[in-house]
This record gives structure tokens, C-alpha cells and sequence, in this order.
């Protein structure tokens, strides 16, 4: 009997004195991939400017003399990037590194409360920002007690008057200058613990929350994912390879989340794949792009495979030179995989799961698959442990039904600052993943539901807990509980069950006029306050009370079955 799943074969062996800078730009193991020559690390979609390894390295050490000699960016403080995808946001993150200081990636839709939120948790002590976001981004700065001044752009924009310098500014300052600083070096063992990344997270419960992910856990993942592709044997045949040197992927995913971040970035750039880099998602312009560059590896969430699959201007665009195409950040069902494989004729289609607490991927479709197990979310990767916690505690053998709690050596530590969040999803090295899943034989990974609060939205999380809080402090509220309601573009969307304020009841009595005022002056609470898909797609219900157990904790499971119910009526 089965209790504790692992892949086969070898664990991977994985550095511990490098930071992810290091390991990507300084270290060259022997049978990692080369990128031929004249390939460039990656490509700009918008301009199709193209930039190599000299180029990448020298922008790297300028950025990061500029941000120590002009912000006195050391050890340990926290840069938050806030923009859209940008040929320079990697750089940003490896000059940060290479000062010993921590990149937290902020949602570029994130409203000036949102970030606010985010830099006073991880008390960030400069912002990177694109020039679109720059009014936002200094309102949150304020309202955080950040000087303006610490703001730079990632582009000069149209933001005229503003001394804010430029990403490009500080890199010809300190190529002009000698070295201001001396690179952190790790002690052996030291990349376990030293931070590179607080990425935001709400794990199974409560509001948002920052995770601490050390150097290791991403250099571990990229090693795990590279074993798991083969990506280093050097004697597999160049047709059962999938990722070749010299190949393009596409990166429309933000980088600021963890997939973007270590998949789609990190993992293809070891891979000696290019990616190019696509600053905003827009359905048919990806379409073009992907036929411009040639793009061969498609790293996607599920909204836009259902554009690939059910769009009409899909048809338009010969795809046929697709090789890869890989979707994850919420579930895929088994008929969209079928349809997918239809318009991605000569694709290898299947799923990868993974999480942020998890630093990333847990499962993924292996090489050896064409077309991954239908409903499958991947199969686990070398290095990771897993287990299925059934309700009654015991473990589950396989296909047996239980939350999934992993360990593997990209982890992250836990959460910043968060001791109690920390204690119950971080156990002795292992992470309760809040999903419910099956396990089978093969190290299949299938999740079933989700067993935590949040939700996701187009693959992004939303946490229930922020926007009810957030709902309580309108005076019609008395009481409140989001849930999600499935969709077939976003996967869900909230809708929140209200227990209306009595002066609200009162008014109501006037009519159902009044009753849809107040409906609407609470989604508009949220609308003016967050960004577009925490809104309240799913519509607002008034309901007399809330369940909750004897103990006053909310059992939302019931208003989510209500819900489902309202739907299907
Ligand atoms: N099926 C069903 C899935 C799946 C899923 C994730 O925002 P986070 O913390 O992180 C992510 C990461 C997704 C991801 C990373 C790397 C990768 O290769 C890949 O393949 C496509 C995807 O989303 O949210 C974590 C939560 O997202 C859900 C699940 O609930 C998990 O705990 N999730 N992948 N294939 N649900």
C-alpha cells in the first residue's frame, strides 16, 4: 500500500550557496542546455528588440550598482515591482539579488489600496513601477509612508514633471561608476534561508499574505522541473526532446506570480529557450505575436485556452507550428483538453499544478506524454513527496479522496511575518495545499475541489476574507459571505450572500427598486476599491443570516452548495 507518493528515480541534487542570480547567470553546470549562438535570452514583443547573455549581465551589474549608490538598496530590503511584463523586469529581480535585498511582485491591476497593502506588509523600501501606474503607485506610497522620491520607472512614459528616475537612468549611472557594492555571497547552506522573494499568497484562509521563499526553492524547482523534462540528458534524441535551445515561448503570464516567475521565466531561460515577453494580455494580438515569432511553447491559464478553443478569430491564425502547450492556476476540464488538442494539432497539451507556498510546480505533464491523462493536473516531479490526508486523518491509498500536503525542496519557509498562518499550513517541511485531490499509481495528481476559501478568478486568487471585510464596512451590511460560482471564461467569480443592515431592510420595504439600489451600491463598494476581477461578477444576494457552527466560524461550504443550487434554477 501506497501512503507516501514519489515519483521514481532520482532525487535532484540542488546548490545551496547560490542566489537565483548566480545560479542563472554566473553558474554553468556542465549538461545544462546551451543556447547557440545568436539566440538572444529574450525578445521584446512590442518592439522585437532582443536582448543576450552580455547585455542581460551588464544591465544586471548597472541596475544594481545604481539602485545601491542612489537608494542604498542592501541587505534585505524589500524592492516591490509593480508593472506589467517588461523586458527589464528580470533584471530588475537580478540586480535586487545580487544586493542581498528581496523582490516582492505586485499585481499590476492592484488599486492604490491594494499596493498600499502590499508594501506596508512587506515594508518595502522601493518601488520599480511602469510610468502607466505611476499615480497609483505614488497614492500607495503615500498612504504606506514612502517618500515619492523612491519611486523609479521602468520607462521614461509620458510622465513629464515627475523626477522619478528610470530603470535605464540608474543603469548608465552604474556602468559609468565603479562598483558601490560587494556581492552577497551564501555561506553552504545559507540559500535555504536567505530570502529572494515575498510573493503574495492568501493560503487556505484569511486575507492575503506575503511568502517567504528562499534562493533555493526556485533554483530547486527549476532543477526539478529540468529532470522531470529531461532538459539536461544530453543523450536523448533531439525529436523526444521538448524544449530545444534556440526554441521561443511565449510570456504572457505575469511575472510577478509564481508560474510566470519560475516556469515560464526562470525554467525556459535554463532550458536555452527565448521567451518573449508580452506586456499585457490581448487575445488576438498573443494570436499574432505567436505567429510573428514563431512561438513553439504556450504556457497558459484556463481563460485563454477557452479563447483558443471557442474564439472565432482563433481560426484565422495557423497554429500548426505549436509544439507545447501547457495550462495550470485552476482546473482544466477533460472537454476543453480534448478541444484543445483539436486546434493544437501538433502540440504535446496537458496541465501543471502548482502553488506559491510551493515555490512552484508540484505536478506537470512529463515529456514521455503526447496529451496528458485527461483531467490529470500532471504527475509529480522529482523531489517532491506527497501525501492525500483523508477527513478522518489517515492517509489515503491511491484514488482515494484527501487534501494533498507535499513536501519538496522548493517550499517556501512559511509566512513573512505571520507566525499563526505560518503554523497551519507550514508543518515539519511539509505544506497543506488546501486541495482535494486523487493520487493514482502512476503519480497522476487529479484535484477534485478545493477545500480553502479562495477563489480564482481568471487564475488569480481572490480571497473571500479581504473582500468581506471590505464588504462589512458598507452601512447597508450587517453580515456577509463570498463565495465563488463557477464561469465558464473566469472558472468563477465571487458572489456575495448579504445580510442586509435593518435601516437597509427598512428601505427595502419601499420595493424591489430600492432593494436593487442597495444591491448595486455594494458591488460598486467593490468595484471603487479593487481591482476588476475581485468584483462582484457573480451578483449580490440578500439572505436572512449567515450559517455558521456553534463556534461562529462561517460555513461557507453551504452558502457555495446555495449558490450552485441559485445557478442551476
Ligand atoms: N488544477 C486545478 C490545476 C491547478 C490548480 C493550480 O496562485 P497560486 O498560489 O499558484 C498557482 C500556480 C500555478 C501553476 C504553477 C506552475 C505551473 O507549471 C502551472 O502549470 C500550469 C501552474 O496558481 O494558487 C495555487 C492554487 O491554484 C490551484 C490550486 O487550488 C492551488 O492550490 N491550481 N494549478 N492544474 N487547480
Amino acid at each position: 500500500m501506497t501512503e507516501r507518493y514519489a515519483p521514481a528515480g532520482p532525487v535532484p541534487h540542488v546548490p545551496d550557496d547560490l542566489t537565483l542570480v548566480q545560479f542563472m547567470l554566473d553558474s554553468q553546470h556542465p549538461t545544462r542546455p546551451v543556447r547557440p549562438d545568436g539566440v538572444p535570452w529574450l525578445i521584446e514583443d512590442t518592439t522585437g528588440r532582443r536582448v543576450g547573455s552580455e547585455e542581460i549581465r551588464a544591465r544586471v551589474f548597472g541596475l544594481a550598482n545604481g539602485l545601491h549608490s542612489e537608494f542604498n538598496i542592501g541587505e534585505d530590503d524589500v524592492v516591490c515591482l509593480y508593472s506589467p511584463n517588461h523586458i527589464d523586469y528580470p533584471v530588475a529581480i537580478w540586480a535586487t539579488h545580487r544586493l542581498g535585498a528581496i523582490i516582492s511582485g505586485a499585481n499590476p491591476s492592484y488599486t492604490a489600496e491594494e499596493l498600499a497593502y502590499q508594501i506596508s506588509l512587506v515594508k518595502a523600501k522601493l518601488l520599480i513601477v511602469h510610468p502607466d501606474s505611476l499615480q497609483t503607485a505614488i497614492t500607495a506610497a503615500n498612504a504606506a509612508g514612502i517618500s515619492s522620491d523612491r519611486i523609479v520607472l521602468f520607462d521614461d512614459g509620458s510622465t513629464s514633471g515627475h523626477r522619478s528616475r528610470t530603470v535605464q537612468r540608474l543603469i548608465d549611472d552604474g556602468l559609468a561608476n565603479p562598483p558601490s557594492f560587494v556581492e552577497r555571497r551564501l555561506k553552504p547552506g545559507e540559500a535555504k534561508a536567505k530570502l529572494a522573494f515575498l510573493s503574495f499568497s492568501s493560503g487556505t484562509t484569511g486575507r492575503p499574505k506575503a511568502v517567504a521563499i528562499p534562493h533555493y526553492a526556485p533554483i530547486a524547482n527549476v532543477i526539478q522541473m529540468a529532470m522531470h523534462h529531461k532538459i539536461t540528458v544530453k543523450s536523448l534524441p533531439e525529436d523526444r526532446r521538448r524544449f530545444r535551445p534556440g526554441d521561443t515561448a511565449i510570456l504572457v503570464l505575469p511575472m510577478y506570480h509564481i508560474y510566470g516567475l519560475v516556469v515560464n521565466l526562470h525554467l525556459m531561460l535554463y532550458a536555452a529557450v527565448t521567451p518573449v515577453v508580452i506586456p499585457r494580455f490581448n487575445y488576438e494580438n498573443m494570436l499574432k505575436s505567436i505567429v510573428k515569432y514563431r512561438i513553439v511553447h504556450l504556457f497558459l491559464v484556463p481563460p485563454q485556452v477557452v479563447l483558443l478553443c471557442k474564439h472565432p478569430v482563433t481560426k484565422k491564425y495557423d497554429l500548426s507550428h505549436v509544439k507545447f502547450c501547457m495550462a495550470g492556476a485552476a482546473p482544466v476540464s477533460k472537454e476543453l483538453t480534448e478541444d484543445l488538442v483539436k486546434i493544437l494539432p501538433n502540440a504535446d497539451v496537458g496541465q501543471g499544478y502548482g502553488m506559491t507556498e510551493t515555490c512552484t510546480v508540484i505536478a506537470m505533464i512529463p515529456t514521455e506524454q503526447k496529451i496528458g491523462v485527461l483531467g490529470s493536473a500532471g504527475q509529480l516531479i522529482p523531489g517532491v513527496v506527497a501525501r492525500v490526508v483523508k477527513e478522518n486523518g489517515s492517509l489515503a491509498k491511491p484514488g482515494e479522496l484527501g487534501e494533498l500536503v507535499v513536501k519538496s525542496p522548493s517550499n517556501a519557509l512559511g509566512y513573512f511575518n505571520n507566525i499563526e498562518a505560518t503554523k497551519d499550513s507550514f508543518i515539519d517541511g511539509w505544506v497543506r495545499t488546501g486541495d482535494e485531490v486523487t493520487i493514482d499509481e502512476n503519480a497522476e495528481l487529479f484535484v477534485v475541489d478545493r477545500l480553502k476559501e479562495i477563489m480564482k478568478v481568471r487564475g488569480f486568487q481572490v480571497a473571500p476574507a479581504e473582500l468581506e471585510g471590505h464588504l462589512l464596512a458598507h452601512p447597508d451590511v450587517a453580515d456577509v459571505c463570498v463565495v465563488g460560482i463557477s464561469d465558464e471564461y473566469s472558472g468563477e467569480v465571487p458572489l456575495a450572500f448579504i445580510v442586509p443592515h435593518e435601516n437597509a431592510v427598512e428601505r427595502m420595504k419601499d420595493g424591489p427598486t430600492e432593494a436593487d439600489k442597495i444591491k448595486a451600491s455594494i458591488a460598486k463598494h467593490v468595484a471603487d476599491h479593487k481591482t476588476s476581477y475581485k468584483h462582484l461578477a457573480g451578483g449580490v444576494e440578500f439572505i436572512d443570516s449567515i450559517p455558521k457552527n456553534p463556534s461562529g466560524k462561517l460555513l461557507r461550504r453551504v452558502l457555495r452548495d446555495k449558490a450552485k443550487a441559485m445557478k442551476k434554477s
